[in-house]
């Protein structure tokens, strides 16, 4: 054992340098107005979400619609956000997990939405939303299957997740999965606010 990293990790963590935790999701969160919290964030975080997304089931009588996870978040800054999805189920048959994820605001309005981002080359058809500058305020991260968003390639889609595709039929998505989400705080508008007053002032002393 090397006590030099042992002794570092933990004065790390005790200084609250780096924060992670994780989440297991719960049942029922199909909708907006029923994700699963993660929390509030005001400095970097980085969050593990263990979840499942269950298949739909298109019978002779009726079409149940497959799962959707939605899962919520506030930050009290502006932060850059990341999330990424993977999955540890192995293909099976012809069948390839296939996740799709769409980034919504509390207004309803679509951020991002992607479906083959397929971070860090696990299975091929899983999703990740690249940097994206938000805000404060509370936003929500929803996980489904493939096609469920209509989306033609990683285009940002139009739709919110139903758990039906297109044609009306579910989406049959059955794997379990790790979703990452990732949030940096940018300066506090006071802090950048400041910097400007520093330029400006320096600005005038070249001038003069
Ligand atoms: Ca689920
Ligand atoms: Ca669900
Ligand atoms: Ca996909
Ligand atoms: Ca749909």
């Amino acid at each position: 054992m090397n006590l030099k990293i042992v002794s570092c990790a933990a004065v790390a963590l005790a200084a609250g340098m780096a924060r992670a935790d994780v989440l297991i999701e719960t049942e029922g969160n199909n909708t907006m107005a029923t994700s699963n919290f993660v929390n509030t964030f005001s400095a970097n975080a980085s969050i593990l979400i263990d979840g499942t997304l269950s298949p739909g089931s298109n019978g002779p009588l009726a079409v149940i619609p497959g799962d959707v996870d939605w899962f919520s978040f506030t930050i009290t800054n502006t932060g850059v956000f990341v999330a990424s999805i993977f999955t540890l189920t192995p293909p099976s048959g012809n069948y390839i997990p296939d996740s799709q994820l769409i980034l919504v605001n509390a207004l309803g309005t679509i951020l991002a939405t992607n479906d083959d981002g397929n971070p860090g080359g696990g299975s091929q058809y899983m999703s990740s939303i690249a940097p994206i500058t938000l805000a404060a305020g509370t936003y929500y991260i929803g996980v489904t299957g493939y096609n469920d968003l209509n989306l033609s390639g990683n285009t940002l889609g139009t739709v919110l997740p139903d758990g039906l595709n297109a044609s009306g039929t579910a989406h049959t998505e059955n794997f379990d999965y790790k979703l990452i989400i990732g949030i940096n705080v940018v300066p506090a508008p006071a802090s950048a606010a400041l910097l400007g007053v520093f330029g400006l002032a320096a600005g005038r002393r070249r001038r003069a």
